[in-house]
C-alpha cells in the first residue's frame, strides 16, 4: 500500500508552549516547502524561516526537511518548528491543507512507516507505548521493543519454525526413500525446544505487558476488615466513606493511582457476607464479578478474627494476597518478613509499605532484571498463546506418521507469530492498532 497522498498534523499537544510542531509526509512536500518557506530547503538541515501564509507570514521558526526514503515515514517529510500556540499552529496547519495536504488520522505517520518497511508492527506499538509510559521501566521497557528485542526474538522463533516444517514437508516428499523416521527423533527434540523458547518469550511477554498496562487490584473481604481505609490510604486521600457500620460500602469504588509510577486501578468493593438486603447483596455480585479483570485481589480481614478467602475469588486467576489487618488491635505476631498473610494497619500506617514493595514486585518494576525487558501488549500475548496450543497438540505419534498434518499446525503457530510483528495481519487489524495513537505519530 502505498499513500499518494500528503498528510498533515500538528504533532504537539494541544495548549501553549515554548515551540510546537507541525509535521506533514507525502509526496506533495516539496509543493508545501515551496509554499509555506519560499525556497528549497536541504536535507536534514534545520533552516530558520518565515513561515508564510496566503496573507503575510504566520510565525518564523525552524523548517527540517527529511527526503523519501530517509525519513520516519519513508516519505518526504516536512517538519515546521514555531512557536507554540494554538492559533499559530492551527493557521500552519490550515496552510498545510489549503496547500493541498489533508488532515492525518491518528497513528497515520507510524502506520505509514509500518507499510513503507521503517517499523514491523510490534516496533510501531512501541513507539505508542513508549509516549504512553508512566514510569521509567515501563519507558525502557517500551524502548527495547522499539529498537526490535521483541521483534528479533519473535522473528528467531519463526524462523526456527519454518526450518523444522521444512524439514517435515521434505519428509513427505522423500517418504517412499523412508527420510522421516530417521529424523523424527532428532525433528521432536527440536520441537520441545521450540516449545521451551515459546514459553520462555510468553513469560518475558507477560511481564512487559504488565510493566506497560500496570496492576488492577482488587480490594475485597468481609464487611468492617477495613477495605475502604485501605484504598483510602493508597490513593492518599479520602475517596472513600469509612464508617464503622459494617455494610458501608456498596458501589464498586475506582481509584486510578501511581505507585512510584506504576500505574494502578484500585478497587473497593461491598464487604462479603451473607445478607438478605438486596442492595447488599448486588453489591456482593458486583464485587465478585469486578474479579475477573483483576490482577491481584487483596483480601482484607481482621488480624483478630480472620476470615478465609471467598472461594469465587480464590478461584479467579488473579494473584491473591491476604492482608491481615487492624493489628493495633491485636498482639504483636510473627516478626515481619516475606511470609503472608501481610499483617498491617490502616489506622498507624504499619504494613502499608510492604504491601506496596509487594505490589511492585508483582507487577515487575523492582526485583527483576532489567535485561532482556521488553514492552508487549495484551494482543502479542494472544498470539503467542495460540501459537503455543498449536504445537501443544502435537504428539510424537503424529509427528513421525503424519508429518503433514504436524506441518500444518507448525504452519499455524508460525502464522500466529506473524501477527505480532506484522508479517501476517489484516486491514481491520491495522486500523483497530492505528486509531489508538495519538494524531501527529
Ligand atoms: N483499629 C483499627 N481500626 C481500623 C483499621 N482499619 C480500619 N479501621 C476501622 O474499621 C472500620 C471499618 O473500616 P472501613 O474501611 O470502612 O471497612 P470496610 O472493609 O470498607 O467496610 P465495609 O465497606 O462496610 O465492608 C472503621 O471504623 C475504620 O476506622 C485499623 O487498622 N485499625
Ligand atoms: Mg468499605
Amino acid at each position: 500500500m502505498v499513500a499518494s497522498e500528503t498528510i498533515a498534523a500538528i504533532a504537539t499537544p494541544p495548549g501553549f508552549g515554548g515551540v510546537g510542531i507541525v509535521r506533514c509526509s507525502g509526496p506533495g512536500v516539496p509543493a508545501l516547502i515551496d509554499g509555506i518557506v519560499g525556497r528549497p530547503l536541504q536535507p536534514r538541515l534545520a533552516t530558520f524561516a518565515t513561515f508564510h501564509g496566503e496573507q503575510g507570514p504566520i510565525d518564523h521558526g525552524l523548517a527540517l526537511y527529511f527526503r523519501a526514503p530517509g525519513s520516519f515515514t519513508g516519505e518526504d517529510v516536512l517538519e515546521l518548528q514555531a512557536h507554540g500556540g494554538p492559533v499559530v499552529l492551527d493557521l500552519l496547519l490550515a496552510r498545510c491543507l489549503a496547500l493541498g495536504a489533508r488532515p492525518a488520522r491518528p497513528g497515520e505517520f507510524s502506520e505509514r512507516a509500518f507499510h513503507h518497511g521503517k517499523l514491523d508492527l510490534a516496533q510501531a506499538e512501541a513507539v505508542a507505548d513508549l509516549i504512553a509510559s508512566r514510569s521509567v521501566a515501563a519507558a525502557r521497557a517500551a524502548q527495547a521493543s522499539l529498537t526490535g528485542e521483541f521483534s528479533r526474538r519473535v522473528q528467531a522463533l519463526g524462523a526456527r519454525l519454518m526450518t523444522l516444517r521444512v524439514q517435515l514437508e521434505a519428509g513427505l516428499d522423500f517418504a517412499d526413500e523412508d527420510i522421516a523416521p530417521a529424523h523424527a527423533g532428532e525433528q521432536w527434540q527440536t520441537l520441545q525446544a521450540l516449545r521451551e523458547a515459546l514459553a520462555a518469550l510468553q513469560q518475558d511477554a507477560a511481564h512487559g505487558e504488565r510493566l506497560q498496562q500496570g496492576l488492577t487490584v482488587l480490594i475485597a473481604g468481609p464487611p468492617n476488615a477495613g477495605k475502604s481505609s485501605l484504598l483510602n490510604r493508597l490513593a492518599g486521600s479520602e475517596s472513600a466513606i469509612v464508617t464503622p457500620i459494617a455494610g458501608t460500602t456498596r458501589d464498586v469504588l475506582r481509584e486510578q493511582l501511581l505507585l512510584d509510577g506504576l500505574p494502578l486501578e484500585v478497587l473497593d468493593t461491598a464487604g462479603l457476607r451473607e445478607s438478605s438486603d438486596p442492595i447488599e447483596q448486588e453489591g456482593m455480585r458486583r464485587a465478585r464479578a469486578a474479579a475477573s479483570r483483576a490482577d491481584v485481589i487483596l483480601w482484607v480481614t481482621e488480624a483478630g478474627a480472620p476470615v478465609p478467602p471467598d472461594p469465587a475469588l480464590a478461584a479467579s486467576a488473579a494473584t491473591l494476597l491476604v492482608l491481615h489487618n487492624k493489628i493495633d488491635l491485636t498482639a504483636p505476631a510473627a516478626p515481619p518478613g516475606e511470609t503472608l498473610p501481610l499483617r498491617c494497619s490502616m489506622r498507624t500506617g504499619e504494613g502499608i509499605e510492604a504491601l506496596r514493595q509487594r505490589l511492585r514486585r508483582l507487577a515487575g518494576v523492582e526485583g527483576s532484571p532489567e535485561r532482556g525487558v521488553f514492552s508487549a501488549r495484551r494482543r502479542h500475548l494472544h498470539a503467542l498463546t495460540a501459537a503455543q496450543q498449536a504445537l501443544a497438540r502435537l504428539t510424537p505419534a503424529e509427528f513421525i506418521h503424519t508429518p503433514e498434518l504436524a506441518a500444518e499446525q507448525l504452519r499455524l503457530a508460525q502464522r500466529e507469530l506473524g501477527t505480532i510483528t506484522g508479517e501476517v495481519t489484516t486491514e481491520d487489524l491495522l486500523g483497530e492498532i492505528f486509531a489508538s495513537f495519538c494524531i501527529g505519530k
